[in-house]
């Protein structure tokens, strides 16, 4: 594992456009996940069952963001009353937004989190919006954009959780360049084959 040594670049890939292996595709149901409660911790992760995902055993153990479609039941799908932003679902077609799918900017971790030690690869999902309600069950589609870092163990809790905070700022500023902003284009994104 490369050192944590705290730089990180305040923006990831060229502003031309995400290149090669990029986008990387997976979609699944959001499942439990290991319910060490990061959502105590204030980041939420959204884990994706990783059965028909073909590529993920050559994937680089790491941080990545894009964007992720979630299929929502209607109270978390109401645009006013749950603050989704509105110039992003515009990109839905109407027959997908009538059938709840949401598009949301993500971070997301792939691997075996060494400060958890974890012996199963996973897959997990940090949606980039306040949700009032979990969305268990759902199905979720993300189109990975770019690669952050790799994944690091830490000395504390508290310092996982800013390198995190980091990431999310990484991710916002990344994905608001036009050539990774119009990737949210992506038919996959609400069920849709790629
Ligand atoms: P688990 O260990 O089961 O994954 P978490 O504490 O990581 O539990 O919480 C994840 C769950 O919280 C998700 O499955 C989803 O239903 C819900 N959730 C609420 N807000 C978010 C968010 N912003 N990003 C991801 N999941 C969220
Ligand atoms: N876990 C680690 O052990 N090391 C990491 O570097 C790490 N980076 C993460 C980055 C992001 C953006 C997210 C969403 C999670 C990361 N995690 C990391 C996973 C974290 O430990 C996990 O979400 C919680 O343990 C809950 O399962
Ligand atoms: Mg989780």
């Amino acid at each position: 594992m490369p050192p944590n040594d705290g730089t990180r670049p305040r923006l990831i890939g060229p502003d031309a456009g995400p290149e090669p292996p990029f986008p990387l595709r997976m979609k699944g149901e959001v499942v439990k996940g290991f319910g060490r409660g990061s959502k105590e911790l204030g980041i939420p992760t959204a884990n994706i069952s990783l059965h028909s995902v073909p590529w993920i055993e050559t994937a680089d153990s790491g941080v990545y963001f894009g964007w992720a479609g979630i299929q929502l039941p209607p109270a978390a799908a109401d645009n006013k009353t749950t603050g989704l932003d509105a110039s992003l679902q515009k990109a839905l077609p109407a027959a997908a937004h009538e059938a709840g799918w949401r598009l949301f900017p993500m971070v997301m971790s792939i691997g075996f989190n060494p400060f958890y030690k974890n012996t199963v690869r996973s897959a997990e999902v940090h949606v980039m919006h306040n949700f009032v309600t979990d969305f268990y069950g759902a199905p979720m589609a993300i189109a990975i954009l770019g690669y952050i870092r790799p994944e690091y163990d830490y000395v504390s809790k508290e310092s996982l959780i800013e390198d995190i905070n980091e990431d999310i700022e990484v991710a916002r500023r990344s994905l608001a360049r036009d050539a990774y902003r119009e990737r949210c284009l992506d038919g996959y994104l609400w069920g849709g084959e790629s």
